[in-house]
């Protein structure tokens, strides 16, 4: 089975273009699928539109009233995902706002099933790029790649901050039993968490993996809800919290975890 989830916040105009690719994708790969939305407290039509997509396909929907932003929503999606899934399922997150085209999907999946865990949809995979991004936006999301790539190396990935990703889901399960509470710690802090699920799964040993992906910035909709300033400081303490010589995760998780890996520890 492939699960599909999706974060969504306030993507009236965007869900209408995606989710029928999402539909054709899914039903041509000729494999069960669910579509798991955590709609996060919305506030135009995400929630109608939503429950109609949910009469005429496996749409589940998690509805937050209150918007709790994408840490709590990761979290809310990944341990649904876990409890649904059995070993050989492949979990899928990507965004709503159509720029994650889901013609990816099946090479993602592909490449999980050939033995990784974690498979990035990478723009600076050879074959990868974006479309419609400015050269300032381009610049920040190079100098945030960078500096995950120095603090946080993960062997053979070049993308780090994409929300893109397939996963083995027995390894999400495994992580969730391993971490508990903590495997999305860090809730409060923009989109930290999509850095901050790399780098525990990198912890017990998760083998990574990239498939080329063309970001198209150019089709995107609905208004960019990451605020820059928030995430920067989720970035700062994470790389604290991870390095800290005593007690830090690298150094306790690597205790704890025996099948940590240390050719993974490297770029
Ligand atoms: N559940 C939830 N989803 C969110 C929240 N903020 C953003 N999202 C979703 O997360 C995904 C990524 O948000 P985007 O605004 O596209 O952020 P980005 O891709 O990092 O940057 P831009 O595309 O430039 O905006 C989209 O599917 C959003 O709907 C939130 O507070 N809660
Ligand atoms: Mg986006």
């Amino acid at each position: 089975m492939i699960i599909i989830l999706l974060p969504a916040y306030n993507e009236e105009e965007s869900l209408p273009l995606l989710m029928p690719k999402l539909q054709s994708t899914l039903t041509g790969m000729g494999e069960a699928f669910k579509i798991i939305v955590c709609n996060d407290g919305s506030k135009d039509r995400t929630q109608e539109l939503l429950e109609a997509y949910a009469a005429t396909m496996p749409v589940e929907i998690i509805h937050h009233k209150i918007n709790r932003g994408l840490g709590e929503s990761a979290r809310d999606l990944f341990e649904r995902a876990s409890q649904l899934t059995q070993a050989g399922d492949v979990i899928i997150r990507l965004d709503c706002d159509d720029t994650h085209e889901p013609e990816f999907i099946p090479s993602i999946v592909e490449k999980v099933r050939s033995g990784y865990d974690v498979v990035i949809a990478s723009r600076f995979a050879p074959g990868g790029g974006q479309l419609g991004v400015s050269g300032y936006r381009a610049f920040i999301s190079r100098c945030a790649n960078l500096f995950m790539k120095v603090f946080f190396p993960i062997k053979g990935l070049r993308e780090y901050s994409c929300g893109f990703r397939g996963y083995n889901a027995a390894k999400i399960q495994e992580a969730i039993s391993f971490f508990g509470n903590n495997f999305i710690q860090l809730k409060g802090l923009g989109f930290t968490c999509t850095l901050e699920k790399l780098v525990k799964l990198k912890l017990i040993g998760a083998k990574f993996g990239e498939v080329p992906f063309l970001l198209r910035y150019d089709q995107k909709q609905s208004s960019s809800k990451m605020v820059g300033s928030v995430t920067t400081l989720g970035y700062l303490v994470m790389t604290l919290l991870y390095h800290w010589p005593w007690g830090g995760w690298r150094t306790n998780i690597r205790k704890k975890h025996g099948d940590w890996s240390a050719a993974n520890d490297q770029p």
